[in-house]
């Protein structure tokens, strides 16, 4: 297949020098259609919800407006596998908005596929030529779609699995070297994902090496690898949760866009595919300026698309503090969702306070006064001597 690529995306990378582009792939794995997200308030639960769907829609069209062969989902397209019929129609529908030859979807750990699950009955049942689904292990040809591809799935069949799938994959006579040779497969991937006890299909980075397939696409593990914004002459990749699924998970959410050229030398960019962003933010305050600062950070780039959760430690002034819960409903209006937990948060004590609070001459206003000069001895105490009187 020969393809000028000078039309191709809207990468500089992509635009020069790919005459004899063989392949370009999308890869995305672990949408997790599905997760309910049971720990938000309804309104914004129902938005991270939806926003599954959605990036699922804009990850299609990325792949269109790339020109990309395939699209590839390496398994945990959904997040369970107890779907409402509607939401797999929805699904179908969005991966046959794809303008390349074929999707390639795999069951995960989450969606596995044990042989009786109404999910894939249903999925199958519904999709059309477009999609290829794979549930065996055995070499898949994509001949039909007329790509020179072989594709060497290794589908999860249920949700624990103390051994990976790919062992099947051998070298053989078919592994004639005009077609691209494609392994898919979900599980932990060595030394970035945290299975300990290594029951979620491990497999180690040799183990892949070792397997003569000209490139992998994993899932599973919820960040990217490689770690690098593009890579050439690579062959390891996971893509990393599309959309971010909690606080977490701190990046924006990624897919491989992964182009092989007719001499199987594999270049790949990574872009960035997410709708929400959460944050989880801890702030040290010394001053009010420094309180009032927050609001630039949390409010810039797209603040209704931001989750938050904000830890405040440290001193304001009086009104500030009194004044405090204003800014705190503009950040909650502003914002998609944001939690604050302000308990370390305090007045700082002034010369003016201890005047005002305690008689001139008594002891807690000399003591005080004493430790002027070291702010922190000076609050301790201050806290210390209210919460005498407190009790
Ligand atoms: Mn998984």
């Amino acid at each position: 297949m020969t393809e000028i690529v000078e039309s191709v995306g809207d990468s500089a990378q992509f635009k020069k020098g790919w005459i004899n582009l063989l392949l370009k792939i999308f890869h995305t794995a672990d949408l997790h259609i599905g997760m309910k997200f049971n720990s938000y308030p309804d309104d914004i639960r129902g938005c991270l919800m939806e926003a599954r769907f959605d990036v699922l829609d804009k990850m299609v069209q990325m792949a269109n407006e790339r020109l990309c062969n395939l699209f590839v989902v390496a398994g945990d397209l959904f997040n369970n596998i107890n779907i409402p019929k509607r939401d797999i129609y929805r699904v179908i529908k969005s991966l046959e908005g794809f303008d390349g030859e074929c999707v390639l979807i795999m069951p995960g750990n989450h969606d596995y596929d044990n042989g009786m699950i109404d999910l894939w009955d249903t999925f199958k049942k519904n999709m059309s030529d477009k999609i290829l689904y794979l549930d065996e292990e055995k070499p898949f040809s994509l001949e039909q779609y007329g790509l020179d591809v072989m594709v060497y799935p290794a589908p999860c069949h249920s949700r624990h699995s103390d051994v990976n799938n790919i062992g099947w994959i051998k070298d053989n006579e078919e592994f004639v070297s005009q077609l691209c040779h494609i392994g898919i497969a979900h599980g932990s991937l060595e030394g970035i994902s945290p299975d300990i006890d290594k029951n979620y299909y491990f497999m180690s980075k040799k183990e892949l090496e070792d397997t003569p397939v000209d490139i992998w696409l994993l899932g599973h593990t919820h960040v990217s690898y490689p770690d690098n914004d593009t890579v050439n002459d690579w062959r390891i990749f996971n893509p990393g949760v599309p959309e971010p699924d909690g606080l977490d998970c701190g990046h924006e959410g990624y897919a491989w866009v992964i182009t092989v050229d007719s001499d199987k030398l594999i270049k790949a960019e990574k872009v960035a595919t997410g709708i929400y962003r959460f944050y989880d933010e801890q702030f040290q305050i010394n001053d009010d300026d420094e309180f009032y600062k927050i609001r630039d950070t949390v409010l810039k780039d797209n603040p209704d698309k931001k989750v938050i959760r904000l830890t405040l430690k440290g001193r304001v002034s009086g009104d500030t503090f009194n004044d405090r819960l204003k800014l705190y409903d503009e950040l909650h209006d502003k914002t998609a969702y944001t939690i604050i937990d302000d308990s370390g948060l305090g007045i700082k004590v002034t010369e003016e306070i201890i005047d005002k609070e305690f008689t001139s001459g008594s002891f807690p206003h000399r003591f005080l006064n004493e430790l002027a000069d070291d702010d922190e001895a000076l609050q301790i105490a201050y806290e210390l001597i209210r919460g005498v009187e407190g009790c």
